[in-house]
């Protein structure tokens, strides 16, 4: 039976041209195939068959024009047309939605039983009393009663139960009227009750003392070290306070990677490094000479001031110490992580990710920027520890309130499983005896900077202080002495509560876990730094400070050796050493640790980039939409396709990507649970839980941690991807400059894609879209490679060698390309075999006007400038019988990095004949002065300046951007091909080459008004 292939539904377009017919007659295809591409004039997209069969006639060519219903190829085919299943909306409701309707059914419920009350009040058999406080209280014979049916039905039918009863109270007082909020909070108690904690099966005497070595030796690496030099710095008070946290970890729960496991991803709070240093030490992986050289990386073998991957590249895995970008960069990787397992790329071992962050990072807006992401995805691999010590640098973090409150309030709010760990052990008994709740309520109504000076001015401080507001507390302590009072521990200080928490947290599903363990910053360090408002910068002790730190912690030292400040280690054969490394033993491996064994991937052929190469004709397009043709092409070559992740925040439609959605679908990890409204349509909103893209909605911190959870997972997951991160250029390293740093030091490999870029060439958006610095910015990371390029070929070039550097050689270097939205005609790539050498190097001869041979002139134009450059040549040659050189500079930062690597060369070896510059092996033997302009801020061009002899001016978008016409942009900017022609003139006269009154006459041909103020005083 035959069957015909229309033009399906592309939205708004018509007469859009085939560019590509991908079938021939007699070609066997498949449902989904794509039959042709086809592109606007602004984006191009595949049109798949909607049957099988075998091609009988194909009814298009390209360069033809369809639109909706035009016949493209007929089949002679078997099979159905796909009907789009309908979508069974009853069986697939999202979770929140069956929540919702059930609660409200539940209310009715509720409503009719209130209306009938049929409650019947338990009361306890058990004499036990529960006794009533009176102060807020207006009726407390009624509370009293209220309390006693719910602890009924807690003792009968459980802790559940009475949860759904409150809630149901809860609810029915909202129905009420109620607006207060009620549930934000819990009392500021531990969330597992001991009873429920499940207990450690570790030996906790040998623990406490591995630890005692660990806290010991950290505080000991940063004493010596600034001893020897105060200048080096460094933190002792930041992991005294969460050693137990990381300990219980490192003992108990944190799986290494081996060749069995994939291995848990570990981000250490930054500043807490010398902890980790420590542990390494004691198990035999860090010698003393490195913990000497802590924070002196100059000479290979030192160990670096925070977790850097770049200079420790086989020990630290993650970047965090620019606060906040550890938290945000986890939660993207738990993400990344699920997205690889859901397409099949990696297998589900239940690997969790662990994030370390400090109560006082979570001000950072990307600490808590994208907690909603994490609950949304139900991100159960995901477990963030925050470490509240309850100060920052400078002093406390919430003096007046209570961090750990707050941020119970935030994270319950955004959905995740909050366990507290509040209160240690000795408070256990206590807490039972409280029989009127006075003591929690003395708990909620403290303050953090209370607690903290309780815990800086001891005992009888807190009995006075803390207890002594009520009698009744008073007389729960009044058998204790101080020294008991004191003893009252944090719960981040129990090794059990903490292995509890952890242990929970494990089994959680469904939802990302935060445990907010409550700690001492500087534990241990007495009158030095224990919670005190200094502690933060904390990194010489006392000799004093040193035997208490050591008393404290029975750390086995003689005083002499104290005084010296001696690293210990004991034996290898000693118990805490077999402990130690039995544990990492059964948990796979050491952590931190950073290796990769991934295949690299065959780089694709130059077919793919073929289409690049030629000339478009008298077809427009721009180079954003040859990078959608590109990528289009690259999802044709086996070896690339699956790796590739195009991450784009919520600008699909600007940039003409929409046609991915249906093609590769968008990655969402419950599928699509809905009907989208543009169904019909090609580029309909594609929803699937194996979808490729990355929409990330209008978060470019987001995206960009996708990115670099993407470009790592070589060494995180073992498998190579490409992630290809495509945003508004201005949006970039402007806005995520310090998560592009981290990026470099992660190593990440991966492409960013500034489009829309330029100053004058995105033109009607004006002062706060208008790019024209971002390459200076992208210029400062070192291994981030940045280009500018105008034309097709030169953009399939650059990719091409990035896709080769990046993922075949696996190079650690990633890509900055900036792509343009106006629309030219491309010409062919030239023949020239030393073109693509030096598109890639940075410039190369684009065309050469030699008709006259008087005078002559260099003009270098890079990006959307360089066709003015061009049509500038045009009117020198035509008008004033000027040749030029026209220059394609695809990239000044390239440029620039090879001439100050060859002149440092040069000048470090003066005997030796001098290397010459590329700079200068293109123009040192060429005639007349240099002419450079780019779409970006004058030092961009400015930066090859220093590396000729020859004349050299520049000229480029300096000021606030504006929105107008590029035509009037450029001229505004003086980067217009008039500008160009007037300044060459100008510069000519200057260099006395032609009489100046060339330049004055082309200043008033072109009405040049040379009274305007610079665009940067505009
Ligand atoms: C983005 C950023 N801003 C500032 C700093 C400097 N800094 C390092 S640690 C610190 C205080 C950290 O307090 P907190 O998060 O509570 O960690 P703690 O040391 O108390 O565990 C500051 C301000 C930084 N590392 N990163
Ligand atoms: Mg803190």
């Amino acid at each position: 039976m035959n069957q015909q292939l229309l033009v399906p539904d592309i939205g708004d377009f018509e007469e859009v041209e085939v560019i590509e017919v991908l079938v021939k007659v007699s070609d066997k295809i498949k449902k989904n195939d794509s039959i042709v591409t086809l592109e606007s004039d602004k984006s191009s997209v595949e049109v798949p068959s909607t049957y099988e069969g075998t091609v009988e006639s194909v009814n298009v060519k390209v360069g033809d024009k369809v639109s909706k219903g035009h016949l493209l190829v007929t089949l002679n085919s078997e099979s159905q047309p796909e009907k789009k299943p309908k979508k069974n909306v009853e069986e697939k409701l999202p979770i929140d939605t069956e929540n919702i309707i059930k609660e409200a059914e539940d209310t009715l419920v509720l409503k009719n039983e209130v209306e009938k009350p049929k409650i019947e009040i338990k009361k306890k058999d058990k004499d036990e009393k529960i006794e009533v406080i009176k102060n807020a209280d207006i009726d407390p014979v009624e509370t009293k009663e209220w309390l006693e049916s719910l602890s009924a039905v807690l003792e009968k039918d459980g802790k559940n139960r009475a949860q759904y009863l409150i809630k149901q109270l809860i609810d029915y007082s909202y129905k009420e009227g109620s607006d207060l909020v009620l549930s934000r909070n819990t009392p500021y108690t531990n969330t597992i009750a001991p009873e429920d904690e499940k207990k450690s099966p570790g030996d906790q005497n040998l623990e406490r003392k591995i630890r005692a070595l660990i806290r010991w030796n950290a505080a000991a690496m940063v004493v010596r070290v600034n001893k020897k030099n105060p200048e080096l710095g460094g933190h002792i008070g930041t992991f005294a306070s969460a050693a137990t946290l990381y300990d219980i970890g490192m003992n108990h729960f944190w799986r290494a990677k081996n060749n069995k496991f994939g291995g848990d991803l570990i981000y250490f709070q930054g500043h807490s490094a010398p902890g980790m240093y420590a542990r390494a030490f004691l198990e035999g992986r860090i010698t003393p000479k490195q913990l000497d050289n802590f924070r002196q990386e100059v000479k290979p073998g030192g160990l670096s001031s925070y977790p850097h991957p770049w200079l420790m590249p086989k020990f630290w895995q993650f970047p965090t110490v620019s606060m906040g970008l550890g938290p945000i960069m986890s939660i993207y990787q738990a993400r990344f992580t699920k997205y690889l397992i859901n397409r099949g790329l990696l297998k589900d071992e239940g690997r969790k990710i662990w994030c370390f962050l400090g109560d006082g990072e979570t001000d950072e807006p990307e600490s808590l920027g994208a907690i909603g992401l994490a609950a949304r995805e139900k991100l159960d691999n995901l477990i963030f520890v925050v470490n509240c010590n309850l100060q920052r640098l400078d002093g406390p973090v919430r003096g007046n309130g209570k961090i750990i409150q707050e941020l119970e309030g935030i994270f319950r709010g955004a959905g995740w499983n909050v366990i507290k760990v509040i209160w240690g052990s000795y408070w256990d008994s206590l807490l039972a005896k409280d029989k009127t709740g006075l003591l929690v309520k003395r708990m909620n109504e403290a303050v953090d900077g209370e607690y903290q000076a309780f815990k800086a001015k001891g005992g009888a401080f807190v009995r006075e202080k803390f207890f002594g507001k009520y009698p009744e507390l008073s007389n729960l302590v009044s058998q204790m002495t101080d020294r008991d009072i004191w003893r009252l521990n944090r719960g981040g200080h129990d090794p059990h509560k903490v292995y509890a928490a952890y242990h929970s947290a494990m089994q959680n599903t469904g939802t990302p876990t935060v445990i907010l363990a409550k700690t001492i910053k500087g534990y241990g360090m007495g009158k030095s730094g224990e919670s005190i408002n200094t502690t933060h910068q904390q990194k010489k002790l006392e000799e004093k400070d040193l035997l208490y730190y050591r008393d404290r912690f029975d750390v086995p030292l003689t005083d002499q050796q104290v005084k010296n400040v001696e690293y210990y280690r004991p034996p290898d054969n000693s118990p805490e050493i077999k402990y130690l490394r039995e544990c990492r033993l059964k948990l796979g491996g050491n952590l931190p640790e950073r290796s990769s064994f991934a295949k690299s991937i065959k780089t694709p052929s130059e077919d793919i980039f073929k289409a690049m190469k030629e000339s478009t004709g008298t077809k427009e397009m721009s180079t954003t939409m040859v990078l959608v043709r590109m990528l289009t092409s690259l999802l044709r070559d086996k070896n690339v396709a699956p790796r590739l992740v195009p991450i784009i925040p919520d600008e699909a439609r600007t940039f003409g990507m929409e046609g991915f959605f249906q093609k590769i679908g968008i990655y969402a990890h419950e599928g699509q649970k809905y009907e989208p409204v543009d169904s019909e349509q090609l580029s309909s909103y594609r929803e699937d839980v194996k979808g490729q893209v990355l929409e990330e909605g209008i978060t470019e911190a987001g995206a960009m941690s996708s990115w670099i959870a993407a470009g790592t997972s070589y060494t995180n997951h073992d498998i190579s991807m490409i992630p290809i991160y495509i945003f508004y250029s201005m949006f970039g390293f402007q806005r995520t400059g310090d998560l592009a740093w981290a990026a470099g030091d992660n190593q990440t490999r991966g492409f960013l894609i500034g489009a829309t870029a330029g100053r004058t060439t995105l033109a009607g958006e004006g002062l706060q879209h208008g790019d024209g610095h971002s390459h200076l910015l992208s210029s400062v990371i070192p291994n981030c490679k940045s280009y500018d390029p105008t034309f097709a070929y030169e953009l399939a070039t650059i990719f091409k060698e990035g896709l080769r550097r990046m993922h075949d050689k696996q190079e650690n270097i990633f890509y900055y390309i900036t792509t343009m939205n106006e629309n030219y005609c491309h010409p062919a790539m030239p023949k020239n075999k030393f073109i693509a050498e030096g598109i890639l190097k940075g410039m190369y001869l684009f065309k050469e006007h030699n008709k006259f041979k008087k005078t002559k002139i260099q003009l270098l134009g890079s990006g959307a400038i360089l066709r003015e450059m061009i049509a500038a040549a045009e009117i020198l040659q035509k008008e004033y019988q000027i040749d030029s050189n026209v220059w394609s500079v695809t990239s000044f930062n390239e440029l620039r990095k090879e001439a100050i690597e060859t002149e440092r060369y040069n000048l470090l070896n003066p005997d030796k004949k001098p290397k010459k510059t590329y700079i200068e092996k293109c123009l040192s033997s060429t005639e007349g002065p240099i002419v450079a302009a780019s779409d970006y801020i004058r030092l961009n061009s400015d930066q090859i300046r220093p590396f000729t002899s020859k004349a050299f001016y520049s000229f480029g978008t300096d000021g606030y951007g504006r929105s107008d016409t590029r035509k009037n942009l450029r001229k505004f900017f003086e980067v217009d091909k008039e500008h160009i022609v007037a300044y060459s003139l100008s510069v000519l006269a200057k260099e006395q080459l032609i009489p100046s009154k060339y330049a004055k006459d082309a200043i008033k041909k072109y009405n040049i008004d040379t009274e305007k103020p610079i665009p940067t005083k505009l």
